[in-house]
This record gives C-alpha cells, sequence and structure tokens, in this order.
C-alpha cells in the first residue's frame, strides 16, 4: 500500500474553479516513486503480478522506441499501481474539487514517453478535453490526477494547461493524439472561437512524485521530450461515483455494459471515495494482496 497525499483546502477548491488545475510539488513519498518505475517496467515487459492483463496495452518490447508507450487500466493487473491509481485519497480531492457526493475511476493511464534518441525527441500528445471523449457517461464531466515518475519540466515533455480554459466551452475529440504534426493544431482553433488572443500556458514543471489536478473541460496536451531521461506518468480519470451510461456507450464501453441497467459495475469502475462511506470493498483486500482474482478453494 503506498500513501497519496492530496488534501483538498477551500483555497484550493477556489483555485481549481478559477484556473481548471492544481499542482502539487509532493503526492507520493520517492521511495513510492522507485516502487511504481519497477511496477510499471515490468507493465511494459508484459509482466502483470495480479495475474489479470491491463484493457489495453499499446507498446511492447521490440516496438519502435520512439512512440510514447500507453497502457490503459493496468490497476487490475498490478496491486501497487492499483494502490495509488485507486487512492481514497484521490477520490475524496477529485470529489471535493468538483462538488461531487463521491468518485470513480473511469480509467487509468500509464505513459512513458521516451528520451530523445537518434536525435529526434520524445512524442508529443495533442492538446485535448478529457471530458469530449466520455459522451457515453452521464455527468460527462471528468477530473483527473496525474502523477509524475520523472522530474519533469517543459524541455522534457511534461503536461501544460491553458489556463481558465476549461471556462471555453465544450469541443469535440481531437484529431490524432498520440505524436501529432501540430499538437497545439485544436487548442488554438478553441482559443480563436473562444476570442482569446494569448491562452496562459502552465507547465507542470515538478519532481519526481509530484503532480496535478485537472478539469475535465481544461485544454491540455504535451511537446516533445527533449531531454536524455523518459517521462513517465500514472494517471487516475475520475468521474462522479453517480455517473451513469448514456445510450452513446460506443465500440470501447459496449463491453463493460450490462443488460437492463445503466449503473456502471464497481469492478469495471470501482468507487474510490464517497461522502457515506461507498467506496468499493475489494478495493483495500486486493491492493494488499490478500485477494485474487481467482475464486478461492
Ligand atoms: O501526460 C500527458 O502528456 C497528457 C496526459 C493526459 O492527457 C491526461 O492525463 O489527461
Amino acid at each position: 500500500m503506498l500513501d497519496v497525499a492530496l488534501e483538498i483546502t477551500t483555497e484550493d477548491v477556489e483555485a481549481f474553479a478559477r484556473d481548471g488545475f492544481l499542482i502539487r510539488e509532493r503526492i507520493i513519498s520517492p521511495e513510492a516513486v522507485d516502487y511504481l518505475r519497477n511496477a510499471m517496467a515490468r507493465s511494459f515487459e508484459g509482466g502483470f503480478d495480479s495475474g489479470l492483463m491491463p484493457d489495453e496495452v499499446n507498446w511492447k518490447p521490440g516496438d519502435d522506441p520512439h512512440v510514447t508507450r500507453q497502457i490503459c487500466n493496468v490497476w487490475k493487473s498490478n496491486q501497487a499501481l492499483a494502490s495509488v491509481i485507486l487512492s481514497e485519497a484521490t477520490g475524496q480531492a477529485v470529489a471535493r474539487l468538483n462538488g461531487w457526493p463521491g468518485a470513480r475511476l473511469a480509467q487509468d493511464n500509464l505513459l512513458w514517453k521516451p528520451p530523445m534518441r537518434d536525435g529526434q525527441p520524445g512524442g508529443t500528445l495533442g492538446m485535448h478535453q478529457d471530458s469530449a471523449y466520455a459522451g457515453w457517461a452521464e455527468p460527462r464531466l471528468m477530473c483527473t490526477a496525474w502523477i509524475a515518475l520523472d522530474d519533469v519540466s517543459t524541455e522534457g515533455g511534461t503536461m501544460e494547461f491553458a489556463r481558465a480554459s476549461h471556462l471555453w466551452g465544450h469541443a469535440g475529440p481531437i484529431g490524432a493524439f498520440h505524436n501529432p504534426a501540430d499538437y497545439k493544431e485544436a487548442f488554438r482553433r478553441a482559443a480563436e472561437a473562444a476570442c482569446v488572443a494569448k491562452p496562459e500556458m502552465v507547465s507542470v514543471a515538478v519532481p519526481a512524485g509530484g503532480g496535478s489536478i485537472h478539469h475535465g473541460w481544461l485544454w491540455h496536451g504535451s511537446g516533445p521530450n527533449r531531454t536524455g531521461n523518459p517521462r513517465r506518468s500514472v494517471v487516475s480519470h475520475c468521474l462522479s461515483s453517480e455517473a451513469r451510461f448514456t445510450d452513446e456507450v460506443g465500440y470501447v464501453y459496449s463491453r463493460y455494459k450490462r443488460l437492463d441497467t445503466d449503473a456502471m459495475d464497481e469492478a469495471f469502475f470501482p468507487v474510490l471515495w464517497t461522502e457515506d462511506g461507498g467506496r468499493s470493498s475489494f478495493i483495500e483486500p486486493f491492493v494488499r494482496g490478500e485477494r485474487r482474482w481467482h475464486a478461492e478453494g
């Protein structure tokens, strides 16, 4: 079990409403960073400790070393990563910031942006709004906690936010997400539509173990990694604990939809925290290694 520190004050709630994000220097300890780096390396080598596979693995040894490596929903495969991704502190923080009665995980991501190699920088991630991809949920507002596992900087391709852009309105999904020719193209169009001539960009420049929380309609993305170090991060994309499926469930989310109900199954969308103690009961024994996926006995 690895501890996550994300206390939220009244000033934080006000800053989040105004800017659309919070940045923290330290969310997890240096020891936890080391532990998660190892868990991440094992996951990209195909080692899944719990015995279950993640939902999506977008890179394996032998693939192009220049592309950003990604795994989605690794929490079910690795208890150490799960203890951070599914932490109660994260659930409580995102719920408080958004005025939700609780929070559940929509999806996690491991992101590994490679270092400069053969004169080629590690790839960009196109600027987008997370909630543009959440038409399958109601309410569709997302909120994302992002934890850096390396010291991150603008030169190293860290995440960039456009301050207060969550107030600009709602655009659709962008074209290419990984390594687009111009990672700010859709964002510039949105700024123009919102009549914002000079958007204020803020980089999440923090030591390993620090990170950020951002609003589901905030424009964000990241530039090339021009340093000699990888840029690794662990991401929890959350929804309100009250979120339900809409009719736009689509290709990816159809696989989690139960018949005759729009309720989201906690086995796939675990509840991290609610104000009345509704955290999914399997999380603690799972992350402590006391409960496994196969039936006991
Ligand atoms: O890590 C990045 O560069 C972007 C990640 C992202 O889009 C997110 O966490 O919502």
